[in-house]
């Protein structure tokens, strides 16, 4: 027969062993609950973060500023270029001069024109041969090798490796390219410069009519500031490198923060043969913003001299507002190189071009024609923000970079729910 003693010992233990067991559990669930508060202080941190994560898409076609914008982003909100920075800018200047001068001696060259030492031409085409202008046609158009081309995927980032590989070859040939002048053949343009006849055919060359290969208004004023880009100590300004033409290729991201937010800014190459690279980067965008070069109404692409620029842009704007990835996000319209167009407008006839405009030809009311033409393009449900801007205009761009951001940050808060 058992003793009492052990019975009542054992009876203790059940019961030690039952509070113990329930305080594990206790301990457990107590574990178990932080585990969950803290997983969901993290989803909300989490939420939080990508509430205050904006992704800004910048879209348009070549040349009509995207890029030029981000710069502006980046004097307004980022780093300002410093001093170290800017001097990376001086092979791009370089290089634009440069190209400009090999307009000019074409240019000589089909007028049979000479510089006043007529000897000088030899040492233009040697020029001309030891910096040649790469066209950007070329190199978008030289083929992939297949074993290079990575698989299609889905999403920013793979789209950014698919286009850093896809690319790097060409950015190589580019790079080539981006190593400025030498001295010798800076010291060669200044006496290109100086030559009376060299300077005649650059003013014949600002003019449509009288040169095939006319300047554009970026080699211009490159080409009016030449004594200074080539002197010794030059060190670019922020207006040189508003000015600097060099299109993008493949996707380039930028980040910024204002405020308590981060600023995805995604620029891409707008020449027609990358757009279809776009839809890849279409998810998860906070707003589209669409670039057109006001001043292109008279203008062919670079890439297809068939194709009017302004209704390319009008077309390529349709397409990817409709597009049903977009179908949620906002547009933000960018009616950009307005200095250009009021300029043009002096002599051209907007409705030479525009054959559906009778109005008068003054910027405000061609502006605002052009304007309701994209609006009509957009689905009706889609709100379209409309800028008219000069992205090289640093003073004009502080204001309208306040009111965008502004916008954004708006559009945000009604995406995340924070406003109703
Ligand atoms: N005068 C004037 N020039 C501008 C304006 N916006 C851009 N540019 C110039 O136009 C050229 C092209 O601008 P980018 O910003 O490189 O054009 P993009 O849209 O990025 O072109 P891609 O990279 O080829 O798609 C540059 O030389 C700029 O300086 C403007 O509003 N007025
Ligand atoms: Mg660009």
């Amino acid at each position: 027969m058992e003793s009492k003693e052990p019975k009542k010992a054992k009876n203790a233990l059940k019961r030690v062993k039952k509070t113990l067991s329930l305080s594990a559990v206790g301990k457990l669930s107590r574990d178990a609950l932080k585990r969950s508060q803290s997983i969901d202080n993290q989803l909300q941190a989490d939420k939080d973060r990508k509430q205050n994560e904006l992704s800004l898409l910048l879209l348009g076609g070549a040349c009509c500023g995207k890029s030029t914008f981000v710069k502006q982003l980046r004097i307004h909100y980022g780093d300002g270029f410093p001093e170290e920075e800017r001097l990376q800018y001086k092979n791009q200047v370089h290089d634009n001069v440069s190209g400009a001068a090999h307009k000019i001696i074409n240019y000589m060259h089909t007028h049979d024109i000479s510089f006043e030492k007529e000897c000088m031409m030899v040492q233009a085409e040697e020029f001309q041969r030891r910096n040649p202008v790469l066209d950007i046609n070329e190199i978008l158009k030289t083929p992939q090798p297949v074993e290079e081309r990575p698989a299609a995927s889905k999403g920013a980032n793979s789209l950014l490796a698919m286009a850093c590989s896809e690319l790097s070859k060409r950015f190589a040939i580019l790079n080539m390219k981006c190593n400025g002048l030498s001295l010798n053949d800076q010291q060669l343009l200044l006496t290109f410069w100086n030559d009376k006849n060299f300077q005649q055919c650059y003013k014949s060359g600002q003019s449509k009519e009288t040169s095939p290969e006319n300047l554009t208004p970026q080699e211009i004023y490159f080409c009016d500031n030449m004594n200074r880009i080539l002197s010794e100590n030059y060190v670019p300004t922020h207006q040189d490198i508003l000015y600097i033409r060099r299109p993008t290729l493949g996707v380039i991201e930028h980040v910024f923060h204002v405020d308590d937010l981060l600023y995805r800014v995604i620029d891409v190459a707008g020449q027609k043969s990358q757009r279809k690279k776009w839809i890849h980067l279409f998810e998860n965008v906070t707003v589209v913003l669409f670039f057109v070069s006001l001043s292109g109404f008279d203008e062919t692409l670079e890439e297809d001299d068939t194709l009017n620029s302004l209704t390319d842009s009008l077309n390529t704007f349709h397409d990817v507002s409709h597009n049903h990835y977009l179908d949620k996000t906002d547009f933000l319209l960018f009616l950009n190189k307005y200095d250009l167009f009021k300029e043009k407008l002096k002599t051209v006839q907007l409705k030479t071009f525009l054959a559906s405009y009778d109005g008068e030809n003054t910027p405000d009311a061609c502006v605002k024609y052009v304007r309701d033409v994209f609006h009509q393009h957009r689905p009706c449900h889609k709100q379209v923000y409309t800028h008219v801007s000069c992205a090289t205009d640093v003073e004009m761009m502080s204001d309208i970079l306040a009111k965008v951001l502004n916008i954004i940050a708006e559009i945000n808060c009604k995406k995340s729910g924070k406003l109703f």
